[in-house]
C-alpha cells in the first residue's frame, strides 16, 4: 500500500456521479440555499413544500488529510430544477487562498459554469460530458444545471485552496442564470455590489 490511505484508485459513475470509494456525501436542499436565488419567496414556498435536493458532492475517503500539496477531488450532481425562473445550481464559492485554481469535467447532462473574478465581470461556459473547464485562480465560481436531465461534473482543486463562501453569502454572484423563452441566458444581477 502506497501512503497512508487505501484509495488510490476509483471509479465514478458518469450519469449518478456515484463514486466506488466514497467518504463523504453532502446534501444541499433548497433550504440550504433560499437567500441565494433571485426569488426568495419561491424558494421559500419550495422549501417549505418538498424542499428537493438541489445537488449532491461525493468525495472519495481523503488520502493526505491536512498536507496543502495534497489534490482534492469530487464529483457533482444537480438535479434539474428551477426557483422561478433560475436554474438550480450550487452556492459557489472563492477559493480562500485566491490564487489556487482548479479544473471540471461534465460527464452528463447539460449546464453552465458561471465564473466571475473580483471585479464582477462574469462568463458562462456551457458544459457538457467530455467539457474541461480550467477555473483561473481569483475566480469564484458555480454550477448551474440547464437541462432537464441531472447535470455531472468531476472537479480536482489544491487542498489548501479552501473554500470562501462568506463572500457569495454576503454579495452574491454579479449576474444569474435565467430560463428565458426555454433558453438558458446570463443576466445581471441588480443587487450585487462591489465588496
Ligand atoms: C470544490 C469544487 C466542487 C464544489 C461542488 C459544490 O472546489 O468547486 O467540488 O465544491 O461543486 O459547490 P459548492 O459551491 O457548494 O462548494
Ligand atoms: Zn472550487
Amino acid at each position: 500500500m502506497l501512503g497512508s490511505s487505501p484509495v488510490l484508485a476509483n471509479v465514478i459513475d458518469f450519469s449518478s456521479g456515484a463514486l466506488s470509494e466514497v467518504g463523504e456525501v453532502l446534501l444541499r436542499r433548497v433550504s440550504d440555499l433560499v437567500l441565494l436565488f433571485g426569488d426568495k419567496a419561491a424558494a421559500e414556498v419550495l422549501a417549505e413544500g418538498d424542499n428537493p435536493v438541489v445537488y449532491q458532492v461525493f468525495l472519495p475517503p481523503e488520502r493526505e488529510p491536512g498536507r496543502p500539496e495534497a489534490l482534492l477531488y469530487a464529483t457533482t450532481v444537480i438535479y434539474p430544477g428551477k426557483v422561478g425562473d433560475e436554474y438550480f445550481m450550487t452556492k459557489g464559492h472563492f477559493h480562500v487562498e485566491g490564487e489556487c485554481p482548479e479544473v471540471y469535467l461534465g460527464t452528463a447532462g447539460r449546464g453552465m459554469l458561471l465564473l466571475m473574478d473580483r471585479h464582477g465581470r462574469a462568463e458562462a461556459v456551457p458544459m457538457q460530458a467530455g467539457t474541461v473547464v480550467y477555473v483561473p485562480p481569483e475566480t469564484a465560481h458555480r454550477t448551474v444545471n440547464v437541462g432537464d436531465a441531472p447535470f455531472v461534473f468531476f472537479a480536482v482543486w489544491p487542498e489548501k485552496a479552501g473554500h470562501d463562501y462568506q463572500s457569495i453569502a454576503a454579495h452574491g454572484f454579479s449576474h444569474r442564470i435565467l430560463e428565458e423563452h426555454g433558453r438558458p441566458v446570463m443576466v445581471s444581477n441588480p443587487d450585487w455590489r462591489q465588496p
